[in-house]
Protein backbone atom coordinates (compact mmCIF):
# COMPACT_ATOMS: atom_id res chain seq x y z
CA UNK A 1 0.00 0.00 0.00
CA UNK A 2 1.73 3.22 -0.95
CA UNK A 3 -0.41 5.99 0.98
CA UNK A 4 1.73 4.43 4.06
CA UNK A 5 5.07 5.65 3.18
CA UNK A 6 6.82 4.82 6.52
CA UNK A 7 10.10 5.57 7.19
CA UNK A 8 11.33 2.03 7.98
CA UNK A 9 15.37 2.91 8.09
CA UNK A 10 16.82 6.19 10.31
CA UNK A 11 20.32 7.41 8.81
CA UNK A 12 21.55 10.22 10.36
CA UNK A 13 23.71 12.60 7.81
CA UNK A 14 26.43 10.68 7.61
CA UNK A 15 24.58 7.34 6.49
CA UNK A 16 24.71 5.81 9.75
CA UNK A 17 21.42 3.71 11.13
CA UNK A 18 20.28 5.45 14.18
CA UNK A 19 18.68 2.73 15.85
CA UNK A 20 21.42 0.44 14.63
CA UNK A 21 24.08 2.78 16.66
CA UNK A 22 21.52 3.33 19.83
CA UNK A 23 21.03 -0.03 20.83
CA UNK A 24 24.83 -0.90 20.29
CA UNK A 25 25.96 1.69 22.97
CA UNK A 26 23.40 1.13 24.89
CA UNK A 27 23.74 -2.70 25.13
CA UNK A 28 27.84 -2.66 24.83
CA UNK A 29 26.90 -0.06 28.08
CA UNK A 30 25.45 -2.55 30.09
CA UNK A 31 27.57 -2.98 32.79
CA UNK A 32 25.71 -6.35 34.19
CA UNK A 33 26.07 -8.04 30.40
CA UNK A 34 26.31 -7.05 27.32
CA UNK A 35 24.49 -7.89 24.77
CA UNK A 36 22.56 -6.56 21.24
CA UNK A 37 19.60 -7.21 19.60
CA UNK A 38 19.34 -10.47 17.57
CA UNK A 39 17.84 -8.59 14.71
CA UNK A 40 21.09 -6.38 13.67
CA UNK A 41 22.41 -10.11 12.97
CA UNK A 42 20.40 -9.93 9.19
CA UNK A 43 22.48 -7.52 7.50
CA UNK A 44 23.30 -9.01 3.93
CA UNK A 45 26.13 -11.28 4.93
CA UNK A 46 24.05 -12.16 8.07
CA UNK A 47 21.10 -13.42 6.11
CA UNK A 48 23.61 -15.55 3.92
CA UNK A 49 25.03 -16.64 6.37
CA UNK A 50 21.47 -17.69 7.93
CA UNK A 51 21.02 -19.52 4.72
CA UNK A 52 23.73 -21.31 5.25
CA UNK A 53 23.27 -22.59 8.52
CA UNK A 54 20.04 -23.90 7.21
CA UNK A 55 21.93 -26.33 5.56
CA UNK A 56 24.60 -27.50 7.84
CA UNK A 57 23.44 -31.11 9.91
CA UNK A 58 23.23 -29.59 13.10
CA UNK A 59 21.16 -27.32 12.09
CA UNK A 60 17.36 -28.99 12.32
CA UNK A 61 14.71 -26.77 12.55
CA UNK A 62 14.44 -25.96 9.06
CA UNK A 63 14.39 -29.80 7.73
CA UNK A 64 11.62 -30.63 10.52
CA UNK A 65 9.74 -27.81 9.68
CA UNK A 66 9.71 -28.17 6.33
CA UNK A 67 8.62 -32.00 6.62
CA UNK A 68 5.54 -31.32 8.20
CA UNK A 69 4.89 -28.84 5.74
CA UNK A 70 5.45 -31.40 3.11
CA UNK A 71 3.75 -34.76 4.75
CA UNK A 72 0.98 -32.59 5.92
CA UNK A 73 -0.92 -30.31 3.19
CA UNK A 74 -4.30 -32.49 3.43
CA UNK A 75 -4.75 -31.88 7.35
CA UNK A 76 -4.02 -27.95 6.33
CA UNK A 77 -6.20 -28.18 3.37
CA UNK A 78 -9.26 -29.89 5.33
CA UNK A 79 -8.64 -27.10 8.69
CA UNK A 80 -8.00 -24.45 6.81
CA UNK A 81 -10.00 -24.33 3.82
CA UNK A 82 -9.79 -22.24 0.68
CA UNK A 83 -10.38 -18.32 -0.42
CA UNK A 84 -8.08 -17.25 2.79
CA UNK A 85 -5.22 -14.04 2.65
CA UNK A 86 -2.49 -15.95 3.60
CA UNK A 87 -0.31 -13.37 5.08
CA UNK A 88 3.34 -14.28 6.13
CA UNK A 89 4.89 -11.98 8.71
CA UNK A 90 8.61 -11.55 7.58
CA UNK A 91 8.63 -13.77 4.32
CA UNK A 92 12.28 -12.53 3.12
CA UNK A 93 12.95 -15.41 0.69
CA UNK A 94 11.09 -17.96 2.04
CA UNK A 95 11.49 -21.86 0.42
CA UNK A 96 8.35 -22.85 2.53
CA UNK A 97 5.35 -20.77 1.65
CA UNK A 98 4.87 -22.49 -1.92
CA UNK A 99 4.31 -25.68 0.50
CA UNK A 100 1.64 -23.80 1.67
CA UNK A 101 0.20 -22.09 -0.65
CA UNK A 102 0.17 -25.36 -2.86
CA UNK A 103 -1.56 -27.31 0.04
CA UNK A 104 -4.54 -25.02 1.02
CA UNK A 105 -5.70 -22.87 -2.35
CA UNK A 106 -5.51 -19.14 -1.11
CA UNK A 107 -7.31 -16.62 -2.10
CA UNK A 108 -4.28 -14.10 -1.55
CA UNK A 109 -0.79 -13.88 -0.92
CA UNK A 110 0.41 -11.16 1.41
CA UNK A 111 4.11 -11.07 2.37
CA UNK A 112 4.91 -8.77 4.86
CA UNK A 113 8.96 -7.78 5.56
CA UNK A 114 10.74 -5.48 6.53
CA UNK A 115 13.40 -5.57 3.13
CA UNK A 116 11.68 -3.92 0.57
CA UNK A 117 13.85 -4.59 -2.18
CA UNK A 118 14.28 -8.32 -1.64
CA UNK A 119 10.39 -8.26 -0.61
CA UNK A 120 9.46 -7.60 -4.44
CA UNK A 121 12.23 -9.62 -5.98
CA UNK A 122 11.11 -13.06 -3.69
CA UNK A 123 7.19 -11.86 -4.50
CA UNK A 124 7.89 -11.72 -7.95
CA UNK A 125 9.25 -14.79 -8.04
CA UNK A 126 6.38 -16.22 -6.40
CA UNK A 127 3.74 -15.02 -8.55
CA UNK A 128 5.49 -16.88 -11.22
CA UNK A 129 4.98 -19.93 -9.60
CA UNK A 130 1.38 -19.41 -8.75
CA UNK A 131 0.03 -17.76 -12.14
CA UNK A 132 -3.82 -16.50 -11.17
CA UNK A 133 -2.73 -15.75 -7.12
CA UNK A 134 -2.86 -11.88 -6.22
CA UNK A 135 0.24 -11.13 -4.63
CA UNK A 136 0.62 -7.81 -2.50
CA UNK A 137 3.83 -7.27 -0.96
CA UNK A 138 3.77 -4.87 1.99
CA UNK A 139 7.04 -3.46 3.28
CA UNK A 140 6.08 -3.09 7.00
CA UNK A 141 7.82 -3.83 10.24
CA UNK A 142 5.36 -6.93 11.32
CA UNK A 143 5.89 -6.54 14.99
CA UNK A 144 3.33 -3.40 14.66
CA UNK A 145 -0.35 -3.79 13.86
CA UNK A 146 0.22 -3.48 10.02
CA UNK A 147 -2.99 -1.77 7.71
CA UNK A 148 -3.55 -4.74 4.98
CA UNK A 149 -3.73 -3.83 1.19
CA UNK A 150 -7.99 -3.12 0.67
CA UNK A 151 -7.92 -5.69 -1.82
CA UNK A 152 -8.04 -8.26 0.99
CA UNK A 153 -10.41 -6.87 3.15
CA UNK A 154 -13.18 -8.90 2.80
CA UNK A 155 -11.02 -12.19 2.81
CA UNK A 156 -10.55 -14.27 6.41
CA UNK A 157 -6.65 -14.44 6.77
CA UNK A 158 -4.30 -17.11 7.79
CA UNK A 159 -1.15 -15.93 9.32
CA UNK A 160 1.74 -17.93 8.77
CA UNK A 161 5.02 -17.32 11.31
CA UNK A 162 7.14 -19.99 10.39
CA UNK A 163 10.93 -20.71 11.52
CA UNK A 164 10.35 -20.31 15.02
CA UNK A 165 11.17 -16.52 14.56
CA UNK A 166 8.94 -15.86 17.65
CA UNK A 167 11.43 -17.90 19.81
CA UNK A 168 14.01 -15.07 19.28
CA UNK A 169 11.50 -12.73 21.37
CA UNK A 170 11.52 -12.65 25.30
CA UNK A 171 7.93 -13.50 26.36
CA UNK A 172 6.88 -10.17 26.79
CA UNK A 173 7.66 -9.55 23.41
CA UNK A 174 6.31 -12.44 22.28
CA UNK A 175 2.79 -11.70 23.66
CA UNK A 176 2.67 -8.28 22.44
CA UNK A 177 3.82 -9.17 18.83
CA UNK A 178 0.72 -12.11 19.08
CA UNK A 179 -1.47 -9.31 19.79
CA UNK A 180 -0.51 -7.32 17.17
CA UNK A 181 -0.95 -10.05 14.96
CA UNK A 182 -4.46 -10.50 16.29
CA UNK A 183 -4.80 -7.27 15.22
CA UNK A 184 -3.69 -7.65 11.82
CA UNK A 185 -5.42 -10.35 10.88
CA UNK A 186 -8.89 -9.79 12.59
CA UNK A 187 -11.55 -11.92 14.14
CA UNK A 188 -11.91 -14.73 11.52
CA UNK A 189 -8.30 -15.53 11.10
CA UNK A 190 -6.21 -18.27 11.72
CA UNK A 191 -2.52 -18.54 12.37
CA UNK A 192 0.10 -21.00 11.47
CA UNK A 193 3.11 -20.87 13.42
CA UNK A 194 6.38 -22.61 14.11
CA UNK A 195 7.87 -23.37 17.33
CA UNK A 196 11.14 -25.35 18.12
CA UNK A 197 10.57 -28.02 20.88
CA UNK A 198 12.71 -28.50 23.87
CA UNK A 199 15.31 -31.36 23.26
CA UNK A 200 18.31 -32.81 24.48
CA UNK A 201 20.65 -30.36 25.87
CA UNK A 202 23.61 -31.92 23.17
CA UNK A 203 21.66 -31.53 20.28
CA UNK A 204 20.26 -27.94 20.94
CA UNK A 205 23.81 -26.56 21.44
CA UNK A 206 25.10 -28.55 18.26
CA UNK A 207 22.64 -26.95 16.28
CA UNK A 208 23.99 -23.47 17.01
CA UNK A 209 27.17 -24.32 17.23
CA UNK A 210 27.83 -26.22 13.87
CA UNK A 211 31.09 -28.29 13.62
CA UNK A 212 31.67 -26.15 10.12
CA UNK A 213 31.73 -23.10 12.03
CA UNK A 214 29.07 -21.48 10.02
CA UNK A 215 26.48 -20.07 12.98
CA UNK A 216 30.14 -19.03 15.04
CA UNK A 217 30.72 -16.60 11.67
CA UNK A 218 26.94 -16.03 11.17
CA UNK A 219 27.40 -14.69 15.15
CA UNK A 220 30.73 -12.84 14.40
CA UNK A 221 29.51 -11.14 11.39
CA UNK A 222 27.78 -8.80 13.96
CA UNK A 223 30.72 -7.51 15.44
CA UNK A 224 31.90 -6.95 11.61
CA UNK A 225 28.97 -5.20 11.10
CA UNK A 226 29.36 -3.11 14.13
CA UNK A 227 33.68 -2.20 13.14
CA UNK A 228 31.81 -1.30 9.60
CA UNK A 229 28.85 0.50 10.43
CA UNK A 230 29.64 2.33 13.16
CA UNK A 231 33.34 3.24 12.81
CA UNK A 232 34.56 0.62 15.75
CA UNK A 233 37.85 -1.14 16.05
CA UNK A 234 36.42 -4.18 18.05
CA UNK A 235 39.27 -7.16 17.20
CA UNK A 236 37.08 -9.72 16.00
CA UNK A 237 39.46 -12.54 15.56
CA UNK A 238 40.06 -12.23 19.64
CA UNK A 239 36.20 -13.33 20.53
CA UNK A 240 34.77 -16.92 20.24
CA UNK A 241 31.45 -17.61 19.22
CA UNK A 242 29.06 -19.81 22.33
CA UNK A 243 25.88 -21.60 22.01
CA UNK A 244 24.63 -22.14 25.57
CA UNK A 245 21.68 -23.75 26.95
CA UNK A 246 19.57 -21.54 29.56
CA UNK A 247 17.88 -24.28 31.36
CA UNK A 248 15.82 -21.68 33.18
CA UNK A 249 14.62 -19.87 30.82
CA UNK A 250 14.21 -23.10 27.70
CA UNK A 251 16.50 -21.30 25.01
CA UNK A 252 19.94 -21.15 23.82
CA UNK A 253 21.96 -18.35 23.93
CA UNK A 254 24.58 -16.96 21.81
CA UNK A 255 27.01 -14.83 23.08
CA UNK A 256 30.55 -13.46 21.52
CA UNK A 257 33.19 -14.30 24.33
CA UNK A 258 36.41 -12.17 24.44
CA UNK A 259 39.73 -14.10 24.79
CA UNK A 260 41.99 -11.69 26.74
CA UNK A 261 41.26 -8.50 28.31
CA UNK A 262 40.39 -5.66 25.47
CA UNK A 263 39.52 -2.11 24.80
CA UNK A 264 37.89 -0.54 21.93
CA UNK A 265 35.82 1.92 20.66
CA UNK A 266 32.55 2.14 18.59
CA UNK A 267 31.36 5.13 17.07
CA UNK A 268 33.93 7.77 19.11
CA UNK A 269 33.06 5.51 22.71
CA UNK A 270 35.72 3.50 24.72
CA UNK A 271 34.41 0.41 25.59
CA UNK A 272 36.64 -2.36 28.28
CA UNK A 273 36.10 -6.10 28.25
CA UNK A 274 37.71 -8.63 30.22
CA UNK A 275 38.52 -12.12 29.39
CA UNK A 276 35.84 -14.63 29.63
CA UNK A 277 33.03 -11.24 29.64
CA UNK A 278 30.46 -12.02 26.70
CA UNK A 279 28.24 -9.99 24.34
CA UNK A 280 24.93 -11.95 24.10
CA UNK A 281 23.94 -11.55 20.88
CA UNK A 282 20.45 -14.25 20.34
CA UNK A 283 17.85 -15.98 22.54
CA UNK A 284 16.31 -19.21 20.86
CA UNK A 285 13.64 -20.09 22.82
CA UNK A 286 12.20 -23.86 22.90
CA UNK A 287 8.99 -25.04 24.03
CA UNK A 288 7.13 -28.10 24.66
CA UNK A 289 3.21 -28.13 24.40
CA UNK A 290 1.87 -26.43 27.49
CA UNK A 291 4.77 -23.31 27.04
CA UNK A 292 3.68 -22.89 23.89
CA UNK A 293 -0.39 -22.97 24.37
CA UNK A 294 0.15 -20.99 27.07
CA UNK A 295 2.39 -18.07 25.21
CA UNK A 296 -0.77 -18.33 22.40
CA UNK A 297 -3.22 -18.22 24.76
CA UNK A 298 -1.68 -14.51 26.33
CA UNK A 299 -1.01 -13.81 22.64
CA UNK A 300 -5.12 -13.89 22.59
CA UNK A 301 -4.85 -17.11 20.18
CA UNK A 302 -6.45 -20.26 20.63
CA UNK A 303 -4.60 -23.96 19.72
CA UNK A 304 -6.58 -25.91 17.57
CA UNK A 305 -4.21 -28.40 16.42
CA UNK A 306 -0.40 -28.99 16.25
CA UNK A 307 1.71 -31.49 13.75
CA UNK A 308 5.62 -32.60 14.60
CA UNK A 309 7.86 -33.77 12.40
CA UNK A 310 8.45 -37.54 12.85
CA UNK A 311 11.51 -37.09 14.65
CA UNK A 312 9.24 -34.86 17.40
CA UNK A 313 11.71 -32.19 17.24
CA UNK A 314 9.70 -28.87 15.82
CA UNK A 315 6.10 -28.53 16.18
CA UNK A 316 3.58 -26.20 13.68
CA UNK A 317 0.97 -25.30 15.57
CA UNK A 318 -2.39 -24.14 13.98
CA UNK A 319 -4.43 -21.66 16.23
CA UNK A 320 -7.43 -19.38 15.86
CA UNK A 321 -8.45 -16.20 16.59
C1 LIG B 1 15.94 -17.55 12.23
C2 LIG B 1 15.48 -17.13 14.49
C3 LIG B 1 14.74 -19.13 13.52
O1 LIG B 1 16.81 -19.06 16.26
O2 LIG B 1 16.98 -20.89 15.14
C4 LIG B 1 20.01 -19.94 13.68
C5 LIG B 1 18.30 -18.01 13.93
N1 LIG B 1 20.55 -18.34 14.98
N2 LIG B 1 21.23 -20.19 14.20
C6 LIG B 1 16.95 -19.68 15.20
C7 LIG B 1 19.58 -18.75 14.19
C8 LIG B 1 21.56 -19.22 14.97
C9 LIG B 1 17.10 -18.88 13.90
N3 LIG B 1 15.83 -18.17 13.55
Amino acid sequence: SSETNIRLVDLDESGVDRAFRADVMAGLSDADQKAIPARWLYDDAGSQLFEDITKVPEYYPTRAETEILTDRGEKFAKLIGPGRAVVEFGSGSSVKTPLLLRAIEPGAYVPLDIAGDFLRASAAELSGKFPGLPVHPVEADFTKRVQLPDAVTDMPKLGFFPGSTIGNMVARTAVDLLREMRATLGDEALLLIGMDLIKDRAVLEAAYDDAAGVTAEFNLNLLRRINRELDGNIPVEDFRHEARWNDTFARVEMHAVAQRDMRFTVAGRDFAMAQGETIHTENSHKFDERSSNMLLRAGQWTPIERWTDAEGRFSLILARA
